[in-house]
């Protein structure tokens, strides 16, 4: 009687350890199994650099003018854009200031603006102008209107 409940006893304990040595083999495997991937990332959307018009109007006796770039389509991250301007018939030095330089858009920014240098000259002259451009994007940003007309109204 007490020789077939002692082996009983065994029995189960061993039914027991073997059920645990069992689970415990089989939890790294669960975990395994399930691996903690992370969420899928929304897609970036770093915009589209543009300026703000295709034409800009100043005149002698105004410091400078303020050129505006927009971030359209997307504002996620840092992105960068270079800026320059040229002359036309307008002189670089006689009539504006050369400019070139870079402007940082940081995540979530839309707006940026940069200022150009108008000369306020005594000659008597005609309308001037002089092109500024945006060039060379970072952060996955494109560019859309890169170009644009600068007209200087004579005050002499
Ligand atoms: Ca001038
Ligand atoms: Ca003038």
């Amino acid at each position: 009687m007490l020789r077939s409940s002692a082996r009983r006893v065994k029995k189960v304990s061993f039914l027991f350890l073997a059920f645990c040595i069992a689970f415990l083999l089989a939890m790294p495997l669960q975990v395994s199994a399930k691996p903690n991937k992370p969420p899928k990332p929304e897609p970036s959307k770093p915009g589209i650099l543009s300026l703000s018009s295709i034409a800009y109007v100043t005149k002698e006796g105004r410091d400078s003018v303020t050129i505006t770039v927009i971030r359209a389509g997307g504002d996620d991250g840092t992105v960068s854009v270079n800026y320059c301007n040229c002359s036309k018939t307008a002189t670089a030095g006689e009539d504006f200031g050369h400019v070139w330089n870079t402007l940082v858009f940081g995540d979530g920014e839309k707006v940026k603006s940069f200022t150009i240098p108008i000369v306020n000259d005594t000659k008597k002259e005609g309308e001037e102008g002089f092109i500024v451009y945006l060039k060379d994007v970072t952060g996955g940003a494109t560019l859309g209107l890169s170009l644009a007309y600068v007209s200087i109204f004579d005050n002499d």
